[in-house]
């Protein structure tokens, strides 16, 4: 029985209330793990919180999450737009994944319109800041079903 999920940062993120505040808002990557923990004790899951700026390490802990997690939260930051090695990580790992990002990627430049994640996730939350987080826990839980999988 796997009850847990893992939400999965990627480069640059680490950065979060630093730098850019008009485009990704004042909260940090810490405040962020902090209320996913919060809706963590709420939704009765538990959460492995990760940011990495490296795709191989992305591509290393998708792989890992087999077995150990029952789906995943994942904001690839501006690998989203480039990587088909993500792509095809999330393809042959068959968990649930959700696309995440904090600002409105379909009001940005034309290169953010594009997502090479969003054809194999089973679906996209962004333009909400960082309350994008506990709503895309929301989503995999009533995805999965609220209860623990096998
Ligand atoms: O909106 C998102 O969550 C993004 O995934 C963030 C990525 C961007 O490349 C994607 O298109 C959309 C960039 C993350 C960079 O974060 C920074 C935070 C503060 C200062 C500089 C960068």
């Amino acid at each position: 029985m796997i009850h847990s999920i893992l939400i999965l940062n990627g480069p640059n993120l680490n950065l979060l209330g630093t730098r850019q505040p008009e485009v990704y808002g004042p909260t940090t990557l810490q405040d962020i793990e902090d209320i996913c923990t919060a809706k963590a004790e709420e939704l009765d899951v538990s959460i492995s919180f990760r940011q990495t700026n490296h795709e191989g390490e992305l591509v290393d802990a998708l792989h890992a999450a087999r077995g150990t997690h029952a789906g995943i939260i994942l904001n690839a930051g501006a690998y989203t737009h480039t990587s088909v090695a993500l792509r095809d990580a999330i393809s042959a790992i068959m968990l649930p994944v959700i696309e995440l990002h904090i600002s409105n990627i379909h009001a940005r430049e034309d290169f953010r319109h594009r997502s090479f994640i969003a054809p194999v996730a089973i679906g996209q939350i962004c333009g909400f800041g960082a309350a994008g987080y506990p709503l895309a826990m929301d989503a995999l839980m009533s995805y999965i079903g609220g209860t623990p999988v096998d």
